[in-house]
C-alpha cells in the first residue's frame, strides 16, 4: 500500500538519435516527482545520479552506436536497480534514453529469479525497440533493448543480467506501438511478442487493451513498467526525440496508468526518453509526473 520508492537518475543519451535525454532526470526532479509521490503516501528516497561515460557522438560501428558506453551505463543501471530490489524497495529509473531498459529489466529479472517471482513487463512505447544491428536503420541502441533482453544482441549486452536470455518474450506486453521498421516487424512476429498497437487501442479501447495486457497477473507477479514518454501523443508530449503522431490521449494514458495501479502489483518503473531540450516549459516532464502519480494510485474524486 505504501511502497518504498528509490529514484535512480541515469543522465545519458548514449543510445539515442538526438542529444538531450541526459537532462531527463533533472527535468523530472524540477517537475517535483519526489514530493508529489510523497504527497500520495509513498516513501521516496532520491539516490541521485549514476555517473557513466560521456557521449562521444560517433557513427555506428558494426551496426551499433556507442556500444562500449552503452554497456558501461547498463552495468551501472543493472547494479543500482538490483540493489534497490534486494532492499525491498521499488526502483524508479529516471532516464536517460531507452537503451537503459536493458540494465533495468535484466536486474528485475534477476531479482525475480532470486525471489521466486513471476515477471510481467509492460512496454509503453510508440516503438517496439526490437531491432538488431542487422535490422536497425540507425544503429541507435535505444531501438534494441527488447531484442537484447530476449537474447538477440551483442554478447556483452545480452549477458548483463547473468542469464541469456534475460527474459522470455511471453512475459512482455507492448502497448501504444505505431512505428516499427520493416525488418523489425517480421522479427517481432517471429519472436511472438504480444503487441497492442494503436490500431488495436483505436478499435477496442484502452480499457479492453489493459484488461488483456494485465490478465493472468497473480499475487506472486512482479510487474515492471517501462514507460517511454514517446508512447504519448506528441500533441501533449512534445519533449521527446522520436515523436510519432497518433498516440494515446491524456485520458487514455491516465486510464492505462490507473488500471496498472489497480492491480497493486507494480514493482519497478522506467521513465525514459524524456528530452528537455525539445520540451516546452517542462510540460512533458510535468505530464510524465502526473501520469506516474496515477500509477501510484492517485485516484479521481469519484473514487477517493
Ligand atoms: B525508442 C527506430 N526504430 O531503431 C530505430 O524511442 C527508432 O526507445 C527507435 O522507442 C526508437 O532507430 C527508440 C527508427
Ligand atoms: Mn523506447
Ligand atoms: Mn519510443
Ligand atoms: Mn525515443
Amino acid at each position: 500500500m505504501h511502497p518504498l520508492v528509490s529514484l535512480i537518475g541515469a543522465p545519458t543519451d548514449i543510445g539515442a538519435g538526438a542529444r538531450g535525454a541526459s537532462m531527463g532526470p533533472e527535468a523530472l526532479r524540477v517537475a517535483n516527482i519526489g514530493a508529489i509521490l510523497e504527497s500520495h503516501g509513498v516513501n521516496v528516497v532520491d539516490r541521485g545520479n549514476l555517473s557513466g561515460p560521456a557521449n562521444p557522438w560517433q557513427p555506428p560501428v558494426d551496426g551499433y552506436r556507442h556500444l562500449p558506453e552503452v554497456v558501461a551505463w547498463n552495468r551501472l543501471v543493472h547494479e543500482a536497480v538490483h540493489a534497490e530490489l534486494a532492499l525491498g524497495r521499488l526502483p524508479i529509473l529516471l532516464g536517460g534514453d531507452h537503451c537503459l531498459g536493458l540494465g533495468s529489466i535484466s536486474a528485475v529479472a534477476r531479482h525475480c529469479r532470486e525471489a521466486g517471482k513471476k515477471l510481467r513487463v509492460l512496454w509503453l512505447d510508440a516503438h517496439a525497440d526490437f531491432n538488431t544491428n542487422e535490422l536497425t536503420p540507425s544503429g541507435n541502441i535505444h531501438g534494441m533493448p527488447v531484442a537484447c533482453l530476449c537474447g538477440h544482441g551483442p554478447r556483452e549486452l545480452i549477458e548483463i543480467g547473468g542469464q541469456v536470455p534475460a527474459i522470455n518474450p511471453k512475459w512482455i506486453r507492448q502497448i501504444g506501438i505505431r512505428s516499427v521498421d520493416p525488418g523489425e516487424k517480421k522479427f517481432v512476429h517471429q519472436a511472438g511478442l504480444e503487441v497492442f498497437d494503436m490500431r488495436y487501442i483505436d478499435e477496442m479501447g484502452m480499457r479492453h487493451t489493459m484488461e488483456l495486457a494485465l490478465a493472468t497477473l497473480d499475487a506472486n507477479t512482479h510487474l515492471h513498467v517501462s514507460f517511454d514518454v514517446d508512447f504519448l501523443d506528441p500533441e501533449i508530449a512534445p519533449g521527446v526525440g522520436t515523436t510519432v503522431p497518433g498516440g494515446p490521449t491524456y485520458r487514455e494514458a491516465q486510464l492505462c496508468m490507473e488500471m496498472i495501479a489497480d492491480t497493486g502489483r507494480l514493482g519497478s518503473l522506467d521513465v525514459v526518453e524524456l528530452n528537455p531540450a525539445l520540451d516546452l516549459r517542462n510540460k512533458t516532464a510535468e505530464l510524465a509526473v502526473d501520469l506516474i502519480e496515477s500509477l501510484f494510485g492517485k485516484s479521481t474524486l469519484m473514487r477517493a
